[in-house]
């Protein structure tokens, strides 16, 4: 090995500096790939199918990022610069493999090795599981975050979970959801590295025991705690032909081994084997974002664990280098939290300074409100976090203290702001009191940080003058927003092969690291050839995402078919009920001979309803029966399509994206905090039909009114009408929507199952409807109309496809990562 390769340190260790680097070479690649599959894994048949070869090709791939990997570590902890700490209980990665090859540009040189064997790589991609840690729009964020941090070498470190058991998955029988496990580990992870020696212990439970020390000085401490290790499982993420890779660092849960032995000589062999159990539980299942999962103890288990082993490792960096000196850190570190999730952080991080570094209270409060940062990710009140203080206090007893105290101070100094505002007071307080209290992790989270951002300006809006009024009020400095994005390099270069060939046959590649440059499509946008080429790209997208539906429906879609597209989680607030309503009326004017000037449509729902979620699950039975009397009916045959894909997830999106014509964003105005699938289809160049909600405004701001079709109340219109809301007036005053209304009452799209049509009746009908499906339906029905009208005027179409592509730009996650880093993170690049 060369010496520059090496260095000694001060524990006569000799550190490596770089690993010795492998050649990027299609012979070199190959030759490792052999070596893997047949020495390491012990293999000997190379064929299509085996699950061997994508490993051994991840092996071989993993080796040439791991140079890159130690150097980007080597060349942020040697240049002693400012962090970021993105602490998210959900990372929704998807696949790893493409997007690796093409970051590293070996796609071609690995397609070229495997050709040895008769395997193409496609089928390799598809042989990876996907990592499928998060439940939506959440964590798939953070994952783009992940890559566009790297591309733009950001020093950001991503902290998750390693759950046993992803987000579950969804299979339809009988047109009802049934959730299986999904055991993604069972054929191992090939890229993690599992880091033992960077353990943690997360302590759970005690009391709190005084006593004196050395001086004879009261001290507290706490005993009879319940230990857990905190094992750190290491992900690499590597930036797009930038030498940069960074690491997601994942938590798995393991009982230590004092815990059991402390229980075994208490006597009790099955006690000690439970107590490991119950340890190990804490990583061993994704929570599905679900009301009824709200306030269980082992969703906080799992939170207060990210946050103390994610700060613990951080600290740990900082004190072996520091020692117990704080000065400086809050100027070299920040933590941005992923909604109120890991917003245990802010007191834990309180105990960490004070227990157990020395830091007095208000040293470590100043630089506690200083390092944490706050993303916002939701609008409705009923979803913002609250945990029992009862549960806390048994669980996390000095954390519950620590929050008492950080509250105090608090109220102190809202008191002063308005003295005498009692009301405002009790409003504001950490603390809701009543017979159950309850603390409000939200306001916790805001009190415990400098920034808070919402993730679309109207969502920010509306959380300055709504949600979060009287904190806005009294620090409008820390309000703002950052608007979210996607990654091109997975949302357009990786899962758009035609169109995103030809975009770079066009303009070039620069896109693919500066998506504004697709502003040069602009031009083209009314070339006949190019618009012949645009509507050829979008055609082996839609034939792809046929062949998929017929493989997991049996239903046969055409191509030349209108696709409209609305996949996102099931829940009321999206109004996938509206989308299916409006099937309904399509259905209904074929029955009555009225829509012979209207295109071929396939409607395509896809999503997961969480397993406690009531009526989200009735919703996709809704969909599902309606789908079965629709395509079963001659009349609609090769006119509409109704199909509800199962199993919607990362890998499922990057078919459906590329294939969609008009992507369905039509959720009640005020209730989308942003929406993401919202920009991977504009992306893809569908036209949007939408409300004016979340960043639909902005992409339609963007795109130009004439590119857009916007429909529905907005926000403010909204609250007027709630007052006086009378939707079985509305469907009285609507002969399309009493048509509707008549076939489902009539029995025509029957569930056979009691009580789901008349729950989904009586949602429609009930003037306190929180999501107004009925005030929208005539608005979304006849901009539907005017959709379908562009749609068969091709070059129209064309054009309108092209220039929402094309202004997509700002809707990459580069931009929203420079916005983050511009004000809130401030971090410089990474030098190699
Ligand atoms: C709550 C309680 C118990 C267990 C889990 C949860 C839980 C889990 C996940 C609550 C919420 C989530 C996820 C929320 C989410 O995905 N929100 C979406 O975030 C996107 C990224 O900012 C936005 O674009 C979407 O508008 C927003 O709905």
């Amino acid at each position: 090995m060369s010496a520059d390769h090496r260095e000694s340190n001060n524990t006569g260790a000799i550190m490596l500096t770089r690993a010795p680097a492998s050649e990027m070479g299609p012979e070199a690649i190959l030759e490792d790939f052999v070596r893997y599959f047949s020495r390491t894994l012990g293999r000997r048949a190379i064929h299509k199918a085996s699950p061997f070869v994508y490993e051994a090709l991840v092996y071989a791939v993993r080796d040439r990022l791991m140079d890159r990997w130690i150097q980007s570590t080597v060349a942020v902890e040697r240049s002693y610069q400012r962090r970021v700490h993105y602490l998210s209980l959900e990372f929704l990665m998807g696949r790893l493999l493409k997007n690796a090859l093409l970051n590293l540009d070996v796609e071609d040189k690995s397609e070229a090795a495997l050709q040895n064997f008769g395997v193409d790589l496609a089928s390799v991609f598809e042989s990876e599981h996907d990592a499928g840690l998060g439940n939506g729009g959440l964590g798939r964020l953070a994952a783009c975050f992940l890559d566009s941090c790297a591309t733009l070498s950001l020093p950001v470190i991503g902290y998750g979970i390693r759950y046993e058991y992803g987000m579950f998955r969804q299979r339809i029988d009988d047109g009802h959801q049934i959730e299986e496990p999904d055991p993604w580990l069972r054929a191992g992870f090939p890229w993690e590295i599992e880091r033992y020696e960077l353990a943690q212990t997360v302590t759970f439970g005690g009391r709190k025991e005084v006593y004196a020390d050395e001086h004879g000085n009261e001290q507290t401490r706490w005993v009879d705690t319940r230990p857990v290790l905190a094992v750190p499982f290491d992900v690499p993420i590597p930036g797009y032909r930038n030498g940069i890779v960074n690491t997601l660092r994942l938590w798995s849960a393991k009982a230590t081994d004092e815990f059991n032995l402390h229980e075994f000589n208490a006597g009790s062999y099955t006690q000690a084997v439970a107590a490991k159990n119950d340890a190990e539980n804490i990583t061993m299942v994704l929570y599905p974002n679900d009301a009824s999962e709200s306030g269980k103890g082992l969703r906080l288990r799992q939170q207060y664990f990210l946050a103390s082993a994610s700060l613990q490792d951080s600290l740990r960096q900082w004190t072996e280098r520091h020692g117990d000196h704080f000065e400086h850190f809050a100027a070299k570190n920040c933590y941005q939290l992923n909604d109120t999730h890991p917003a245990i952080a802010v007191p834990e991080l309180m105990r960490l300074l004070v227990d157990e570094h020395g830091l007095d209270w208000d040293d470590a409060w100043v630089i506690t409100r200083r390092v944490m940062a706050y993303t916002n990710h939701t609008l409705l009140p009923e979803a913002l976090e609250c945990w029992s203080v009862e549960m806390m206090s048994q669980m996390l007893p000095r954390i519950m203290e620590i929050v008492y105290e950080i509250n105090a101070g608090f109220l102190a100094e809202v008191e002063q702001c308005w003295p005498g505002d009692l009301e405002r007071v009790g409003r504001m307080s950490l603390i809701q009191e009543g017979d159950h209290p309850v603390v409000r992790m939200a306001y916790l989270a805001i009190v415990g940080s400098f920034s808070v951002n919402g993730v679309a300006e109207l969502h920010s809006r509306l959380l300055r003058e709504g949600l979060f009024r009287d904190f806005a009020e009294l620090w409008p400095e820390k309000f703002n927003n950052k608007t979210n994005g996607v990654t091109q390099r997975r949302w357009l270069a990786a899962c758009n092969p035609a169109l995103s060939g030809l975009v770079t046959d066009r303009i070039g590649d620069a896109w693919v690291t500066d998506l504004e440059r697709l502003r040069e499509l602009e031009p083209l946008a009314d070339d006949a050839d190019f618009q012949q080429r645009w509507r050829t790209a979008k055609l082996a997208g839609k034939r792809r995402l046929a062949a998929l539906v017929e493989s997991r429906t049996g239903i046969a879609l055409h191509a030349d078919m209108l696709f409209d597209v609305q996949v996102k989680r099931i829940h009321e607030y999206k109004r996938q009920l509206l989308n299916c309503l409006h099937a309904i009326h399509l259905y209904d004017r074929i029955k009555r001979g009225e829509a012979a000037d209207s295109p071929p449509r396939a409607i395509i729902v896809g999503g997961k309803a969480a397993p406690g979620y009531f009526m989200a699950k009735n919703i996709i039975k809704f969909i599902n029966e309606t789908a079965r009397v629709i395509n079963a009916d001659p009349d609609t045959e090769g006119r509409l399509r109704l199909v509800f894909v199962p199993d919607y997830n990362v890998s499922t999106m990057e078919v459906i994206c590329p294939a969609a014509d008009l992507s369905a964003q039509i959720s009640t105005a005020g209730k989308e905090a942003s929406g993401t699938g919202n920009m991977k289809f504009m992306m893809n160049g569908a036209v949007t039909i939408g409300t004016f909600d979340g960043a639909n405004i902005e992409i339609r701001e963007a795109v130009g009114d004439e590119n857009f079709f916007l429909f529905g109340l907005t926000v403010e219109e909204i609250e007027v009408l709630r007052q006086s809301y009378d939707p079985e007036g509305i469907i009285r005053g609507d002969p399309g929507l009493l048509r509707v209304m008549e076939r489902l009452e009539h029995g025509d799209f029957n569930c056979v199952e009691a009580g789901i049509m008349e729950a989904i009746l009586h949602a429609i009908k009930n003037p306190h409807d929180p999501w107004m499906t009925a005030a929208d339906f005539r608005s979304f029905v006849d901009t539907q109309r005017r959709a379908e009208l562009a749609y068969l005027d091709l070059p129209r179409w064309t054009r309108m496809s092209i220039l929402n592509t094309a202004a997509s730009g700002r809707f990459s996650t580069d931009r929203t990562m420079r916005d983050y880093n511009r004000e809130i993170w401030q971090l410089d690049p990474v030098e190699l």
